[in-house]
């Protein structure tokens, strides 16, 4: 691949409804859209996921802006690339800033699948032509959270998560199982408790979750693996696996049944197959997490998620769970609970260019 050109937008739009977790509530969503050319005009999408402040892992939106433009733009450009899982490696003396890295990384594989002519899902030997979506509840307010899973389970959706916190978690969860006794239910805290919370821990396996993500600190590893030893209830790893390493050590400590597998959290495409494969070696279940994401990314998580070790729903929605109107056509939709994994070259969804423009703040050119 010989790149030519890249462009990064900086784009802004409302969410259609608040959305609340135990850190904090996103009103506006502020993402980069990354477009490489080659040299014959092919382009590749990629969206950097990180938010406007470092609520959920410490990168933004302006620190992946300055990631990009002065250190990972300039080595893709300084030579030629021959296959996508070339690009890690020439980011290894840059630490951190998955988030800036998976955004540009992302891109040249849409591109190379394009190259290649094939579907991005079939060029990383996904084994599903529909992947099963879920969606994530916004609110703690228990009257407002029944009536969102009431209207999500109507759209088809089979699998719904809510966002819990010391002081919205029992009775919340209680009543939601009152009203929905059957439907596959679990409990993301963001990392809102710690180990002296054990009790209250423990009494949420009455609600027969199929999980809780992320219970304790972000960066933990052993204590989690304490806590499973006391939940019936399986945790699921989300903040804390930032790195292969870190899965390893994961599985090593048993400190998870499940984890959540977020492209951007874990620096690009390339990082997560390397997750998925080790956590099928070790009987680990994966599911691909959500970041509100605009469609660029959405696209590319659907790609990951025809992998045969995502069986279970991860937080994949339609694109009108948080958007009026995407930046991709079609948008995507759910159809029985799942999602068509799109039969176009590479991401296989195109760029919405009046949404685009609409909702674009900032916007440079590199060569
Ligand atoms: O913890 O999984 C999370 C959204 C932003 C940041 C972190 C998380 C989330 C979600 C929503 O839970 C997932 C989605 O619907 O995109
Ligand atoms: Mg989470």
């Amino acid at each position: 691949m010989k790149i030519k050109e890249i462009k990064l937008s900086i784009i802004k739009m409302p969410l259609k409804l608040p959305f609340s977790t135990s850190l904090g509530t996103v009103l506006d969503r502020e993402g980069i859209i990354i477009e490489v050319f080659d040299t014959d005009g092919a382009v590749g999408y990629g969206e950097v996921v990180a938010f406007s402040t470092p609520w959920y892992t410490e990168e933004t939106v302006q620190t992946c802006y300055h990631m990009l433009k002065d250190l990972l733009i300039p080595l893709i450009l300084e030579e030629p690339i021959t296959h996508p899982n070339e690009v890690q490696s020439r980011f290894n003396h840059i630490r951190g800033n998955n988030m800036a890295k998976a955004g540009i990384e992302t891109a040249i594989w849409d591109l190379y699948a394009k190259l290649q002519h094939q579907p991005l899902w079939k060029l990383i030997n996904g084994v599903r032509n529909e992947v099963l979506a879920g969606v994530v509840v916004g609110t703690q307010d228990i009257k407002e959270a029944i009536a969102q899973i009431n209207s999500y389970l109507m759209d088809g959706y089979k699998r719904v998560k809510v966002k819990i916190k010391p002081g919205s978690d029992y009775l919340l969860l209680k009543e939601i199982r009152k009203h929905c006794p059957d439907i596959a239910l679990m409990a993301d805290a963001n990392s809102a408790y710690t180990l002296k919370d054990i009790e209250m821990l423990k009494a949420l396996d009455d609600f027969e979750l199929l999980m809780i993500e992320q219970p304790l600190a972000v960066d933990d590893i052993v204590e989690h693996s304490i806590l499973k030893k006391e939940l019936k209830t399986p945790i699921c790893l989300d903040e804390s696996i930032v790195t292969y390493h870190d899965a390893e050590s994961a599985i090593y400590l048993n400190s998870c049944q499940v984890i959540n597998i977020k492209i951007g959290r874990v620096g690009g495409l390339k990082n997560a197959i390397k997750i998925h494969d080790l956590c099928q070696k070790h009987n680990i279940q994966v599911w691909c997490g959500g970041m509100i994401e605009f469609g660029i990314s959405r696209a590319h998580n659907i790609a990951l998620s025809t992998k045969e070790g995502f069986t279970i729903p991860g937080d994949i929605s339609a694109s009108n769970r948080y958007w009026e109107e995407d930046i991709i056509t079609p948008q995507v939709d759910i159809i029985h609970g799942t999602i068509k994994a799109p039969s176009g070259f590479g991401i296989g969804y195109e760029m919405n260019d009046r949404r685009m423009n609409q909702a674009t703040t900032y916007k440079e050119y590199f060569r």
